[in-house]
């Protein structure tokens, strides 16, 4: 794949890019806690997308989307949104770079890969740190990593309309081969755990599906969370976002609450401390327990947060009954996309062709199954 983009680069403007990989991501647990300050536990994955770029001595930015088929052409002079839907992804962090007062000029992108698009991987991180990295590479920016999370981040608010919190950026840049990342949201201090599953395997059952509510009621659960916190501050002003929160101080102000505010907030709270609790069983190297905890933020995510599916909820039900299953829960924003999985290796193939086939049956969609390896976060293809 890197040689036919190159390839096509070549082709289209004639010089030699430089290729920058980018990674999708999975998130182990920690589901709708980023934007409320708390904790995450992603990685990096072998799911990525490619980026071949050169400077063009112009003032234009070329771009040809690769899996697209498409090619499109924009001014660097006033960057802003366009009727072309994935590029956006592209000229959002270019806006951000700019903002940041650095003078770009012109340059060629030729992109594509393999994360597929809308199963809840982040594909659209990829794109935009993918880019932001190969942007300060070709020309010397010094913008640090970390700076480069946000704009991904600020470019995904801006320009996509949706008001993501910073896992998806961070883990694709601050991946590391083989290991989770434990992220304070707020801090943005972060701590890796090997992530040694032997005779395990992550694998991701992708619906197929992605329900058009996704984006509307993911900018709802944040206000939603953001209504939680005003209630409480009335009583506890310490508590700058639910991060602060404990079950304690919620279940003191129960009747307040409307009902569904309340169990939102029940559920970031909850998710938080099992974040934590996962990260001791991985010090314990107890998998076991740490499966356990997947079933339960599934649990959560269903009936609390309520940003599950049918289709989701089918697969993780169905994994649970595995024997070959340590975890099972629904991954990423919701409303479709992926389940992770932690597999028993001998069991892995059954485990894949029972999915399938119960899949099949009840949705008549075909199943698609990946295992995902944890790879270092975006880099220099060399
Ligand atoms: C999406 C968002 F982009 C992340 O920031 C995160 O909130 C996630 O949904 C839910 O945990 O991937």
């Amino acid at each position: 794949m890197i040689q036919d983009i190159v390839a096509r680069f070549k082709e289209l403007y004639g010089s030699q890019p430089v290729v920058v990989r980018s990674p999708g991501r999975v998130n182990l647990i920690g589901e709708h806690t980023d934007y409320n300050n708390g904790f995450v536990l992603p990685a990096a994955i072998n799911k990525e997308i490619y980026f071949a770029v050169a400077p063009n001595n112009t003032n234009t930015f070329r771009v040809y989307s690769f899996d697209l088929n498409e090619q499109a052409e924009f001014s660097l002079d006033q960057v802003k949104k366009s009727d072309i839907n994935w590029a956006n992804y592209l000229l959002g962090v270019i806006a951000q770079i700019q903002k940041a007062g650095h003078q770009l000029p012109g340059f060629d992108v030729v992109f594509g890969g393999n994360i597929p698009i809308g199963a809840g991987m982040s594909s659209s991180a990829a794109i935009e740190c993918g880019l932001g990295y190969a942007l300060n590479h070709i020309f010397n920016l010094s913008i640090e990593k970390l700076d480069l999370v946000k704009m991904g981040q600020k470019a995904e608010h801006e320009f996509a309309g949706v008001m993501s919190g910073i896992m998806d950026q961070f883990a694709n840049t601050f991946g590391k081969k083989n290991h989770v990342v434990k992220l304070d949201c707020r801090s943005l201090d972060y701590q890796y755990y090997p992530f040694e599953i032997s005779d395990y395997r992550i694998v991701l059952c992708d619906t197929q599906v992605k329900h058009s509510l996704a984006s509307s009621e993911y900018n709802t659960r944040r206000q939603e969370c953001e209504a939680g916190v005003e209630l409480l501050q009335k009583y506890y002003p310490e508590v700058q976002s639910l991060r602060d929160a404990t079950e304690e101080m919620l279940a003191a102000h129960e009747q307040e609450f409307d009902p569904i505010i309340y169990k939102r907030c029940r559920y970031v709270v909850q998710e938080d401390n099992r974040v934590e609790a996962a990260c001791h069983d991985l010090e314990k190297n107890d998998l076991v327990a740490f499966g356990q905890k997947m079933y339960a933020s599934h649990q959560g995510l269903q009936h609390d947060y309520e940003v599950s599916c049918p289709e989701l909820d089918f697969l993780a039900d169905l994994a649970r009954q595995d024997e070959a299953v340590l975890g099972a829960r629904m991954m990423g924003g919701g409303f479709g996309g992926c389940t992770i999985n932690l597999v028993k290796l001998s069991g892995l193939d059954a485990f894949t062709q029972k999915m399938a086939e119960a899949y099949q049956q009840q949705f008549n969609i075909t199943l698609k199954t990946y295992v995902a390896e944890i790879v270092d976060g975006t880099g220099l293809v060399e």
